[in-house]
């Protein structure tokens, strides 16, 4: 009887299958394919891991981190800005600033690698709200109608009370303002000592910038000078505006950048152009102008910033509200900070400071160099110069 013959199915047919054979070629090549299997694999994680130790600071921390003079470290991030939308048309000669974080401060080193600027190095991450600002510092031509608004006097153009000069002899209390000169030539100047080239001038006030027989014909349009604090406050009122917190004049002047070392980069001149009216050539004897401007020069002669801003590096100095301290940035707030509760300058422990920004035509690469924005100054609260001014703010309405 004949049987149906079972159709070979399964794994029993299969072994029963006789095994191919390799050729010593073939068991060759498998055998250098397991094996750069494997050390392609490991020669994937070292790589990752030597990427990773290289590139281990920028993935942990991609916006850096710094150690600040305190000690501190701080870890950078992406500061958020407010959206820039103006609560409504803007008041005559201002703009709008919308205000949002950003990094407060200097990081520029001097030539040993610490600080440039000591009292600007402890960076921090502050927020401030949105605010209109005044495009210009200034001008005489604005403090002219102030003054023949209100009969208002300047401080350089009073008698120093004799309590703030006790070592003064009274006949030679007379109005007077700083005013810059040149040093004699020949003279040896040590850059510590700023005798050398400020000058007491008798007389010298905002309507007689370098003293009697000048005055501000054809600077109508150039920022006023000789201003104390109390004269810029004064002003301000009259304004209906207000002086910029320190906080507030860095955020403005940043224009929205992050970080840089000027309001407009990290270059200090832009297609070999100064861009701002400072000092060039060696502080104080040679002043190339190579800026076009010895001293003061119209607002606005320079390209404004992002926010519309200009001259918020050089020109004038610009006084804020916020009193000074040099270590304030260590134990500062982080939203809208309003300065210390008193001025005090260990340099010049007797002295009611405030806060000033900017820098001005006299700044220069040699010295001072505050035209840098993260950079800071500061003024005896009475005392006027022909390279300070200042600029308004006024609160959203
Ligand atoms: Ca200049
Ligand atoms: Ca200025």
């Amino acid at each position: 009887m004949k049987t149906k013959k079972k159709p070979h199915s399964g794994p029993a047919n299969q072994t029963s299958l006789p095994q191919p054979t390799l050729t010593p070629r073939q068991a060759a090549l498998e055998k250098l394919y397991r094996f750069l299997k494997i050390a392609g694999f490991i020669a994937v994680i070292i790589a990752v891991v030597v990427v990773g130790t290289i590139y281990s600071e920028q993935i942990l921390y991609p916006f850096g981190k710094k150690e600040l003079p305190s000690g501190n470290q701080i870890v950078f991030r992406e500061p958020k800005l407010n959206p820039n939308k103006p609560p409504g048309p803007a008041p005559d000669g201002m703009v709008w600033i919308p205000g949002g974080e950003f990094y407060m401060g200097c990081e520029a080193e001097d030539d040993k690698g610490g600080p440039a600027f000591p009292d600007a190095a402890e960076i921090h991450l502050v927020y401030v709200d949105g605010f209109w600002m005044d495009k210009y510092e200034v001008t005489n031509a604005l403090f002219a109608k102030f003054v023949e608004a209100t009969g208002y006097v300047t401080w350089a153009e009073k008698r120093p009370d004799p309590k703030d000069f006790p070592h003064v002899p009274l006949k030679h209390l007379d109005p007077f303002s700083l005013v810059f000169k040149v040093p004699a030539k020949g003279e040896k100047v040590d850059l510590r000592n700023h005798r050398s080239w400020w000058d007491i001038r008798y007389g010298a006030s905002w309507q007689q910038p370098e003293g009697p027989g000048s005055n501000i014909k054809g600077r109508e349009n150039h920022p006023v000078v000789h201003v104390c604090y109390y004269d810029a406050v004064a002003y301000c009122a009259w304004a209906k505006k207000r002086l910029p917190t320190e906080a507030e004049w860095e955020f403005a002047a940043r224009g929205g950048h992050n970080r840089k070392l000027f309001c407009w980069g990290d270059d200090l001149k832009v297609k070999g152009k100064w861009l701002c009216n400072a000092w060039q050539g060696k502080f104080p004897s040679q002043n190339t102008k190579e800026d076009g401007y010895e001293t003061t020069a119209p607002v606005g002669s320079y390209p404004h910033n992002d926010y519309g801003l200009y001259d918020m590096a050089g020109n004038v100095w610009e006084w804020c509200a916020d009193w000074y301290q040099p270590e304030y940035y260590a134990d500062s707030p982080e939203r809208n900070p309003q300065g210390p509760k008193i001025g005090f300058d260990f340099f010049e422990p007797g002295a009611a400071k405030r806060v000033q920004r900017g820098g001005s035509f006299l700044c220069a690469e040699n010295y001072c160099a505050r035209y840098v924005v993260g950079s800071r100054h500061n003024g005896e609260i009475t005392s006027a110069a022909n390279h300070v001014g200042f600029r308004c703010v006024m609160d959203a309405k």
